[in-house]
């Protein structure tokens, strides 16, 4: 097996996006539960945010989401970013919180709506460029509850119509990143349900536009790291939104349900090319925190990825190139369970000592008191929620 200190150097380019949401307050549509100290402004979700890579140096870069974060001044606010010591990264639109949007937005039947829909890319593509972000991230809400609701043909149409004059004003150094979700909130078709749908819509477009797979997204028992081989394999995949599922869209701490899955997945990741910083594919959390504490909820995140990261990388690619040559089939399970069944932890705390980060970042971050001083900085004022 490839030992830890080989990998140190390649663990050592590892970033991580944050999204600004995750720091809101967030729940179900039963109940939103409040936390002391949760962000009234978009300053405040950055100052959370850069907690994260304080402790971890894993975390650099903070994703937007138009109009959640909207803000006066972006350039301004990039500053505000630089001086936390992190970046502003991918810009999410939002087309599924207005009215307007209720039969659609990009692919919808009225082209007065469309044009809204296709306007508000445009400006989050403005943002984009005082912001510094490479990346507008589109997730649609777009789809019918009931057979025969809308033309599903039209539909699909209209959205690579909509999509070509967003991606025609993309500046050079931009991407459009589509993602795919197979359900909800529209139950019977989701108009991008699938990995297939995004790239045939984003191939269409060009070069860069790319696929963003939201590990949530897919049915019970998917096998995701085929779908990550697959779109590395296309050359378009874009983006993750990691985080984990026990039944849909749970959103939940990434790594948390199947540690073993987001090994799997990050073996293709490796394995495909689609590792470290000029891979081209932004791992970014796709995740809320509703009853646990936002800030901690994003450290174990990102703890999550680097040390299923650090077993991906450790596996034996040659011996089990080897062993599937041979046919050896247990052989070459045996390569990938040993990596996987390796504790990393201790080597991972003693190489985040080296570089001078906590050797437990969980335990730094709670012992240093941050949470009690937002709480009682933070009085007064509205606390903001995922979709506010
Ligand atoms: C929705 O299910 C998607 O995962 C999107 O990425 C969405 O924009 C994000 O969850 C923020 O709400
Ligand atoms: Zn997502
Ligand atoms: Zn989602």
């Amino acid at each position: 097996m490839t030992t830890f200190s080989e990998i140190t150097d390649q663990l050592a380019v590892q970033a991580i996006e944050l999204p600004s949401w995750a720091f809101g307050n967030s729940g179900t549509r039963f109940k939103v539960f409040g936390s002391p100290g949760s962000p009234r402004s978009v300053e405040e979700k950055l100052a959370d945010a850069a907690q994260v890579n304080k402790y971890t140096g894993l975390a650099p870069v903070v994703a937007l989401h138009i109009p959640w974060d909207k803000h006066e001044d972006y350039a301004a606010l990039r500053r505000y970013a630089e001086d936390l010591g992190i970046k502003l990264g991918t810009v999410n639109s939002n087309t599924f919180q207005d009215d307007i949007y209720k039969y659609g937005s990009l692919t919808n039947v009225d082209p007065a709506i469309r044009q809204r829909a296709i306007d508000h890319h445009l400006e989050c593509i403005d943002i984009m460029r005082e912001t510094g972000s490479t990346d507008l991230k589109i997730w649609l809400a777009d789809g019918t509850n009931y057979p025969g609701q809308g033309s599903i043909r039209g539909r699909q149409d209209r959205l690579a119509e909509s999509l070509q004059v967003i991606y025609d004003a993309l500046d050079e150094n931009q991407r459009l990143v589509l993602e795919y979700k197979f359900f909800e909130p529209a139950f019977y078709h989701t108009d991008v349900p699938d990995w297939g749908t995004s790239y045939v819509q984003v191939a269409a477009l060009g070069d860069k536009a790319m696929v963003c797979l939201d590990t949530g997204h897919h049915a019970p028992g998917t096998n995701i790291e085929f779908i990550v081989m697959q779109l590395l394999r296309l050359g378009k995949l874009g983006a993750f939104d990691f985080n984990s599922r026990f039944y849909a869209d749970d959103d939940l701490i990434v790594g948390a349900a199947d540690p073993f899955q987001l090994f799997r997945i990050l073996c293709e990741v490796i394995a495909g090319g689609g590792y470290g910083p000029d891979s081209g594919v932004a791992f970014m959390l796709d995740q809320c925190h509703n009853i646990e504490d936002k800030i901690p909820g994003q450290i174990r995140s990102v703890l999550n990825v680097q040390e299923q990261t650090a077993k991906a990388l450790m596996v034996d690619r040659e011996a089990l190139a080897q062993a599937e040559v041979e046919g050896d089939v247990l052989g070459a399970n045996a390569i990938l369970m040993d990596a996987f069944n390796t504790d990393v932890r201790a080597d991972l705390a003693a190489w985040r000592e080296s570089r001078g980060l906590p050797a437990d970042p969980m335990a730094a971050f709670l012992e240093s008191g941050y949470l009690a001083k937002i709480a009682e900085e933070r009085k007064g004022g509205k606390q903001l929620s995922w979709g506010a």
